[in-house]
């Protein structure tokens, strides 16, 4: 039986549920790949070529981009390359020695007896994610909505859930505004699928008694996709661990695109993304050749108002804005430099976790990402966030880690959406008169969704009302 956060009912279902779950009937795509005896170096490559030969002995860099942050750059290498990279005198520190010993350590906790065992003691596949998701729809009936964004190559289903308390919407809205929290485009970040159905669990388990989760159901819907590359995630879990991208045939074997340098903003750009399909970080045939990136984007669209998200991955303890396609700052820079840095010294208050907030030159340029899309497309204040750790464990993270994790993403998207000032349309940290001129300016046109608070997709006087109080708040919080 599993302990549940939630109280006897849940725990019976969730047990109920991953019993006999529902399985995917689709065959595993890819051999099964041993990582006995390899390493992850962590090096300071010193130019192009040292890049390039270090690509090509390990085709498989653990951040994926032309530089790593602080000059760095993490790779896994077979234990036959090591005397390569000395001769081409590349400097290295190996930090991790074995990673098929950790996948093996990873393995071992799995398949242990789950008796006595909650949802976020382990890491959790497709099908148990899948069945949580009903069993919190189940838990909180009105409060919890089951959703399906779209479908995979494979045909899995991209499912998810809608949040929100029953509080209505301001001003007879039909909708509250929404907050999109989506995990797991790359497959082997399983750390990322658990702090989704984290924060959607303790927003519902501590609404009652936490007056920021209260106030954050009350205010806002929240829609989470866990899952957003299901197929490459069965492969990470059936047969390749350390497998990245989505499950794209080409030329008549899984290859895969990275969904995450699919997207249309800055598709293709300044570098950020290979236009090989042998690179871990191939941008796809065009912006949205992928279902999944297309699912998801869609289901963004169709939402009236999208006021922000985050897009988790792991692992380097990161919390970025945009752009992630050019160093050029964004509009409204100032106001995403205070919602990052108050995201990360939240984190360390709940956790004495150190993340680092930044733009591109903290880590690299990545050209195609959903968060480029979520905000040059929609508006939305987009970031991504890098999980932990900051390389001892990589993508293989110890389950003792799972719930640390959480908590700091928990501290990081509650402080977000608190943090986000929403009449503070010029993103400059003030509620002011020159807002006001923006909000009077899409107030005539109406049916823009400019100085939209309520949600309904438009502005009108609702949402003067609004505006009208957050300008006598002047600063933003
Ligand atoms: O490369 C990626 O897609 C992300 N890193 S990961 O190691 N999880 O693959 C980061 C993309 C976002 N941001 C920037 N590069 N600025
Ligand atoms: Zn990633």
């Amino acid at each position: 039986m599993y302990r549940s956060v939630f109280g006897p009912a849940l725990c019976f279902a969730f047990a109920f549920a991953t019993s006999g779950g529902p399985t995917a009937p689709v065959q595993a795509v890819l051999p099964h790949e041993s990582y006995e005896g390899q390493k992850v170096v962590r090096v300071t490559p010193r130019n192009a070529g040292d890049l390039m030969l270090l690509d090509q002995i390990s085709g498989d860099r653990w951040n994926c981009g032309p530089v790593g942050k602080s000059g760095e750059a993490d790779f896994r290498v077979r234990p036959e390359d090591l005397p390569t990279l000395d001769r081409a005198g590349i400097q290295y520190r190996v930090i991790i020695d074995d990673v098929q010993k950790l996948i093996d350590q990873e393995q071992a906790g799995m398949a242990n007896p789950f008796e006595d065992r909650a949802f976020f003691d382990a890491f959790q596949n497709y099908a148990s994610v899948n069945s949580y998701i009903d069993t919190l729809a189940a838990a909180y009936p009105g409060w919890v909505t089951r959703i399906s964004v779209g479908n995979s190559i494979q045909s899995r289903d991209i499912f998810g859930c809608r949040i929100t308390s029953p509080v209505p919407p301001l001003g007879g809205s039909p909708r509250k505004p929404v907050v999109f929290f989506n995990s797991c485009q790359h497959a082997r970040e399983w750390i990322s699928v658990m702090v989704d159905m984290y924060i959607a669990t303790q927003l519902l388990s501590t609404y009652s008694t936490d007056s920021v989760a209260k106030q954050l159901l009350d205010t806002y819907e929240f829609v989470f996709v866990p899952i957003s590359n299901p197929d490459g995630y069965n492969i990470s879990w059936t047969s390749q661990r350390l497998w990245r991208k989505n499950a794209r045939v080409i030329s008549g074997t899984v290859r895969g695109v990275d969904t995450n340098r699919n997207w249309s903003v800055g598709w293709g750009l300044n570098s950020g993304s290979s236009g090989s399909s042998s690179s871990d970080t191939y941008r796809g045939s065009a912006p949205f050749s992928e279902p999944e990136t297309q699912a998801l984007s869609n289901y963004a669209l169709s939402v009236p108002k999208l006021v922000a998200s985050i897009d988790f991955h792991s692992y380097s303890q990161l919390v970025l804005r945009p752009w992630t396609y050019q160093y050029t700052s964004p509009p409204g820079k100032i106001a995403f430099d205070r919602i990052g840095n108050a995201m990360v010294n939240a984190i360390a208050s709940k956790t004495g976790a150190s993340y680092e907030y930044g733009g591109p030159e903290i880590l690299y340029l990545a050209s195609g990402t959903a968060p480029d899309w979520f905000f040059g497309a929609t508006g939305a204040v987009a970031l991504t966030i890098e999980l932990r750790d900051t390389g001892q464990y990589g993508f293989v993270l110890p389950t003792s880690l799972i719930l640390p994790t959480c908590q700091d993403a928990y501290a990081a998207a509650t402080t977000m959406v608190t943090g986000l000032c929403r009449a503070d349309l010029n993103r400059d940290n003030f509620v002011d008169d020159a807002d006001f001129v923006q909000f009077a300016g899409a107030y005539d046109i109406f049916l823009t969704n400019a100085g939209d608070f309520t949600g309904d997709g438009q502005t009108d006087d609702n949402d003067f009302v609004y505006f009208a109080g957050a300008y006598d708040s002047f600063v933003c919080p």
